[in-house]
This record gives structure tokens, sequence and C-alpha cells, in this order.
């Protein structure tokens, strides 16, 4: 009698068990019910995820929601935005309101280890600093001392900067929100002497200003900000799936294929070309999708760097150059490296 108890007992943990794992692995087959991808977003924000005024999102990192729903779909439109704070960002995509976050977060152990959730990968290597008016003839964040700064709640931004100012013995007034537009009107209206952000935010933000050449971002960089998508712990199938299609992304850079010489490369004797369009190997199905995810992917938006430069560029109202940065491919000095696609 004792020993079918005990019996039932390990079984029923073991149901329990394999229970749980079933229903955390199956983000890919809901996405695919649902016939969209729910993909989070922040506040609309020029270059990364900016809103149009018909209600269309597009940026770098709305682009990579795209992907992954090209690459699941064949179709970038199937996606659904959430739209929310930084500061209530990580409850929405734990509670599963959202099937992934792509909104220039930064990826830290505590994010990655304490609430839940799995960073995949590096979109675009960031660094915190600080925007001023140019009137106020300020040259340096170390001229900050005793300064107002705006700084975004629920960011990784707020601890920096204090971390800042106490490494450097100076007096800091933060004026808090958690609404970006809030803090921005605030900057503008005179309400602080600096606005404190990823530089990348300071950039998008002050391409949208009425006098956008009235505002310098000052030369230092406080912080190292890696941004990245981001998904639930737990569904480690669902976690490949957005991390290779980012490194695809990168990938298909580095080999030379784009959107326009897709349909040439589809013919490439190049192994790793193959390998990366699925013309040879099995790494799409191997995560539940078709071996030509990555074909559908630029099909629909291109590399790594059509996307960099399409939405955040030189050439762009952004205007974050590429070269010599952070985030130029590693074989022209910068960190974009893409995983062996094999
Ligand atoms: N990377 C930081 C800050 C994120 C952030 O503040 N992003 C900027 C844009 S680059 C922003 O203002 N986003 C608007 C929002 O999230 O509501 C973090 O992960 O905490």
């Amino acid at each position: 009698m004792k020993k079918t108890l005990a019996l039932l007992g390990a079984a029923s943990v073991l149901l329990a068990m394999t229970g749980t794992d079933a229903g955390a692995q199956q983000t890919l087959a809901q996405v695919k019910q649902r016939g969209a991808l729910n993909c989070q977003v922040g506040l609309p924000t020029p270059g990364f995820y900016a809103l149009s005024a018909d209600g269309k999102w597009s940026g770098l990192d709305v682009d990579m929601c795209r992907a992954v729903a090209a690459a699941i779909f064949d179709d970038p439109d199937k996606v659904r935005y959430q739209s929310v704070t930084s500061a209530v960002r990580f409850t929405s995509l734990a509670n599963g309101e959202s099937d992934m976050l792509s909104r220039t977060t930064t990826w830290t152990a505590v994010r990655d280890t304490q609430l839940g959730l799995e960073f995949v990968g590096v979109n675009f290597y960031d660094g915190q600093g600080f925007l001023v008016p140019k009137a106020s003839g300020i040259k340096s964040a170390r001229e900050l001392d005793g300064a107002t700064v705006c700084v975004l709640t629920g960011t990784t931004t707020e601890l920096n900067l204090a971390d800042y100012f106490r490494a450097n013995n100076m007096r800091l007034q933060a004026v808090t929100n958690e609404n970006v537009n809030v803090l921005v009107e605030t900057y503008l209206g005179g309400g602080c002497d600096a606005y404190t952000n990823d530089k990348s935010g300071l950039a998008a933000r002050r391409s949208a200003f009425p006098n956008p050449n009235d505002h310098v971002i000052l030369p230092e960089t406080i912080s190292k900000e890696p941004l990245g998508p981001v998904v639930r712990h737990g569904d480690q199938n669902w976690g490949d799936i957005v991390r290779w299609v980012l490194m695809g992304l990168i990938e298909a850079e580095e080999l030379g294929v784009n959107s326009k010489n897709l349909d040439e490369m589809l013919k490439s004797d190049n192994p790793n070309i193959k390998r990366l369009l699925g013309v040879e190997g099995n790494i799409g199905q191997g995560m539940g999708l078709t071996n030509d995810f990555m074909v559908r992917v630029i099909r629909h938006l291109g590399n790594y760097g059509e996307l960099y430069e399409r939405h955040v560029g030189a050439s762009t109202p952004v205007g974050i150059p590429r070269e010599e940065s952070l985030n130029a491919l590693w074989t022209k000095g910068g960190l974009m490296y893409a995983m062996p696609f094999r």
C-alpha cells in the first residue's frame, strides 16, 4: 500500500513537471494559433519604435518583431504591438501580455536572473549620456555639479546617474517621471538643466524636437547599455527562435546577403550562405520553423545593416553613424558578431 502511494506520488510529480514544461514550451504554438505575434515596444520613440499618424509602428526594434513574424508567418505585418512605459515592461512580459519585448532594453545580471526573463542577444550597443541646451554653454558632464537632471524611472539610467554623480563628488537633483513625454516636455520647458538617457535615446528624442540643433549630446558615456530583445524564462525553444532570427540578420550582413541580391544568393555555392538560407541543413525545422526562415526575414526586411541604415543610420533624422561604432560588424572594428549558423 505504502509502495503504491509512493509510486503514485512520484507519478504525479512527474506529471506536474511535464505539464509545466509543456506549458512553458508552447509560445510558438500559441503565436501560430493566434495568427499574430504579441510584441512589446515602449512609448513611441523615433528610429527604434516610432508610431506614424496612421497608426503604423516602425523602427530598429519594431523590425525585430517584424523579423520574428516574417520567420513564422512569412508576413512581417502579423504583429500586435503593446506599448507600455519602461517601468512596467518586465511585469507586462512576465504576465504573458506579450510574447517578446523589443524596446531598447539593457541586458543586466539582475534582469536576466531574477525577473523570470531571458535576454537573447544584443541588437544595439549603447551607453548613457546627457543632453543639454546648446545655449547653456555646458561642454562636459563634469560641469553638471548641482544641476537638475531629468531621468526616466524604471530604467538602468536612474542608478547610473546616481553612481556617476556620487563617484565624481557632484551634487544631483533628479527630476523623475515614468512617462518619457512628460520628462521631455519638462526638459524643453527649462524644468531641468539636462536630460539623461541612453545616447541612442537622446538622439532619437532630439530628432523630434522643434529645433534639434539647439541641443547637444555631451561627450561622456557613463555606462554600458547593451540593448536587445527579451523573452520569458522557461520556453527555451521560443528564446532560440528570437535569438537565431537576430543572429541570422547579422550573419546575412557578414555574408553579404541582402534584400536586393537574395535570389542570386539562393544559388550561391558558399556553404555558409546555403546553411543561412536553408538550402542545406535543418536549422529552421529544428526550431519548429521552415528551413528557409531567414529567406523570409531577409526578403521582407533585409539584413542587420539594412535595418540599421533605414531607421537610425547617419542618413536618417536620428542620425547615429555606424562606422567605427560598437554597432559596426566585428570585421569592421565593431561588436556585431553572429554565432556560426551551422
Ligand atoms: N536602456 C535603458 C533605458 C530604456 C529607455 O529609457 N529607452 C528610451 C528610448 S532609447 C525611452 O525613453 N523609451 C520610452 C519608453 O520606454 O517609454 C533600460 O533598459 O532601462
